[in-house]
């Protein structure tokens, strides 16, 4: 892959490894997706289209950069699904210990089980919020429980998790579903009150995974799974807006940009939505601050959400 020097073509004062407050780490992967390829070239097109974005927010009247954002190397492990969740388990541990918000860019969803796996075990009481069209909730797939349709299996069972968006599953899945933090895209387009809910249903740090296949076809075709009956741009930034305002976001990533060399549009909207989740967590931070992200230094081998073992 290749990548640029800086994310987004800032200047480099603000892409320093030692001051920057955020990392960004691509990880272009997908070796289990089954059926659009070609996940693995998402961050490098989610980079290209970055360079050409604005770099003022006009909402929340900030220039996020500035709070520094370094681009870390990209994780190119891909000898086995496993290896590369190791390996993402990894890298994200290296920064959430240096104090930085991390921030992922895949790659297919399966990546997300290395870093939810990070982020757990240094913030206490964690919750994910997956924002996604499908459950992932699957033990096993394709004979490896580190397929992206196992995404957020291990969540399931060791953190709070709240999914949203929801609109294709396996039934087999709804063994390991916990209803009351379910919303379902049938269910959200009747309730005017869903983003009330999905953020009660949420503890106090939150790490976000947001698969791009969550928005509407309409909106981001370019995706290995596209399924009708997504989430609208200002819907999902609404919900953003509101979670980073009432949580700790302690981190997120995005996953399944899947381009195409007609669609840029979907480059563009993964892009924004990168900027407009840091412009929503620095929202309120000085830029000459000191960034305190609230980890726990020892690793929290005491699981706040135990399940039942299987
Ligand atoms: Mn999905």
């Amino acid at each position: 892959m290749k990548t640029t020097k800086n994310y987004a073509g800032t200047p480099n004062e603000f892409a320093q490894q030692e001051t920057a407050k955020i990392v960004l780490i691509p990880v272009p992967y997908d070796g289990t997706s089954t059926w659009g390829k070609g996940a693995d070239k998402g961050p490098e097109a989610f980079l290209e289209a970055s360079e050409n974005m604005e770099l003022y927010d006009i909402e929340t009247d900030t220039e996020v950069y500035r709070q520094g954002i370094y681009l870390a190397g990209a994780i190119t492990e891909n000898s086995t699904p496993e290896a590369v969740v190791n390996k993402v388990h990894e890298t994200t541990k290296k920064y959430i210990k240096r104090n930085k918000f991390v921030t992922l860019f895949g790659g297919e969803h399966s990546i997300s089980i290395g870093s939810i796996r990070a982020f757990n075990e240094h913030f206490e009481s964690l919750t994910v919020l997956q924002i996604d069209a499908h459950a992932d909730l699957r033990a096993e797939y394709g004979g490896t429980p580190y397929n992206h349709a196992c995404a957020v299996h291990e969540a399931s069972r060791t953190t709070n998790l709240v999914q949203v968006g929801i609109r294709s599953m396996d039934a087999i899945e709804k063994t390991y579903m916990n209803e009351d933090n379910m919303f379902f895209a049938h269910d959200m387009v009747n309730d005017e009150f869903w983003m009330d809910k999905v953020v009660e249903a949420c503890t106090d740090n939150v790490f976000i995974t947001f698969d791009l296949d969550a928005f509407d076809p309409s909106i981001l075709p370019s995706t290995g799974t596209p399924e009708p009956g997504g989430l609208l741009w200002y819907e999902a930034l609404g919900l953003l807006k509101m979670v980073f305002a009432e949580k700790n976001v302690v981190g997120f990533d995005i996953v399944e940009l899947c381009p195409n060399d007609i669609d840029k549009s979907s480059d563009f909207l993964a892009a924004k939505l990168y900027y407009k989740m840091l412009s929503y967590k620095f929202n309120e931070e000085a830029e000459d601050g000191v960034y305190d992200s609230g980890f726990t230094s020892k690793e929290n081998n005491h699981q706040k959400f135990k399940f039942e073992d299987e």
